[in-house]
C-alpha cells in the first residue's frame, strides 16, 4: 500500500460551516498501525464528525491530519480512499449483488477473498442461505436485509477493500454481544498491521482496546486502557455505570 496508516491528529479544531460553535476542539492523538483505538462519549459528542474527517468529508478548520506522516492536503483522493475502508453509522447499501456491494472499492477482489471477508464479517452463513449467494439481489438501500446483515455486509466490504485504515462508525452496535464478540475476536488477523478506529456505545466493544479516547462536547477529556480510565476519569466511569 502507498503510505503506512498511522492517523495522526495535532491540535484539530473543527466547526460546521455557519455553525458558531466548533464541534471539535484541539484534538490530538496518535492510531498506530497494528492498534485499535477507540472513541467512545456521549450522543452528540463529535465521534461521527471526528470519524468523518480522515476521508476528508471535511477538512479542519485549524491544526492537521497526517496519515503516514503526510498531510491529509497533500495525499490525492485517490490514494485516501484506497487505503481506509470507513464503515458509516448508517451504512448504506445500493442496488446490485452482494458481490457488487462487496466489490465497491475492491474491484479485483475473487470470489475466494469475498467469502473470506464475508467469514470474518460473521456474514457467510445469511449470505450461504439467500438464493443465488454472491449473486443474490439487493434492493436500493440495503432494504431486503435486515439492519444488522446490512451492517455486517459494510463490514465485509471494509475488509474486501484490504485497506490500512479501518474506521467503524457504531458498527457493532446493532449487534447482539455475541455477535459482536465473535466480531472483533475474527477482525484481528485482517486487521494485524491496520490502524483501527473504532467508535463505540457499548464498553464491553472497546476493553481490549490499545487507546481509548474518552469524548465529551467535542475535547478529549480522558485517555487511556480501560483499567486506566476506570481508574481516572469520572466520565468514563458513568458511561460504564450507564
Ligand atoms: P452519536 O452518533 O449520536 O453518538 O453522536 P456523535 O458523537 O457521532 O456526534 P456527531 O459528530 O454526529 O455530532 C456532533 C455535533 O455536531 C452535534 O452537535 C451535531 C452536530 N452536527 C453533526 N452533523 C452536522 C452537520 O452535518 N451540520 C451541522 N451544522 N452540524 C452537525
Ligand atoms: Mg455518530
Amino acid at each position: 500500500l502507498p503510505t503506512p496508516g498511522t492517523v495522526e491528529f495535532k491540535n484539530v479544531t473543527f466547526g460546521y460551516p455557519g455553525a458558531e460553535a466548533p464541534v471539535l476542539s484541539d484534538i490530538s492523538f496518535t492510531a498506530k498501525p497494528g492498534q485499535t483505538t477507540a472513541i467512545i462519549g456521549s450522543t452528540g459528542a463529535g465521534k461521527t464528525t471526528l470519524l468523518n474527517l480522515i476521508p476528508r468529508l471535511y477538512d479542519a478548520t485549524e491544526g492537521e491530519i497526517l496519515i503516514g506522516g503526510v498531510p491529509l492536503k497533500d495525499l490525492g483522493r485517490d490514494t485516501i480512499s484506497r487505503n481506509i475502508s470507513a464503515v458509516p453509522q448508517r451504512p448504506y447499501l445500493f442496488s446490485g449483488t452482494i458481490a457488487s456491494n462487496l466489490r465497491f472499492g475492491a474491484q479485483e477482489a475473487t470470489e475466494e477473498e469475498l467469502w473470506e471477508a464475508l467469514r470474518v464479517a460473521q456474514a457467510e452463513g445469511f449470505v450461504a442461505e439467500r438464493e443465488g449467494q454472491l449473486d443474490s439481489k439487493i434492493s436500493q438501500g440495503g432494504t431486503n436485509v435486515s439492519g444488522g446483515q446490512r451492517q455486517r455486509l459494510c463490514i465485509a466490504r471494509a475488509l474486501a477493500a484490504k485497506p490500512n485504515t479501518y474506521l467503524f462508525d457504531d458498527s457493532f452496535s446493532a449487534l447482539d454481544v455475541n455477535t459482536d464478540a465473535k466480531l472483533r475476536a475474527a477482525l484481528a488477523e485482517p486487521t494485524k498491521d491496520a490502524a483501527v478506529i473504532i467508535v463505540a456505545q457499548r464498553v464491553s466493544t472497546i476493553t481490549g482496546a490499545d487507546q481509548i479516547l474518552v469524548l465529551d462536547h467535542g475535547e478529549i477529556v480522558a485517555r487511556g486502557t480501560h483499567e486506566q480510565l476506570l481508574e481516572t476519569s469520572e466520565t468514563y466511569q458513568e458511561i460504564v455505570a450507564s
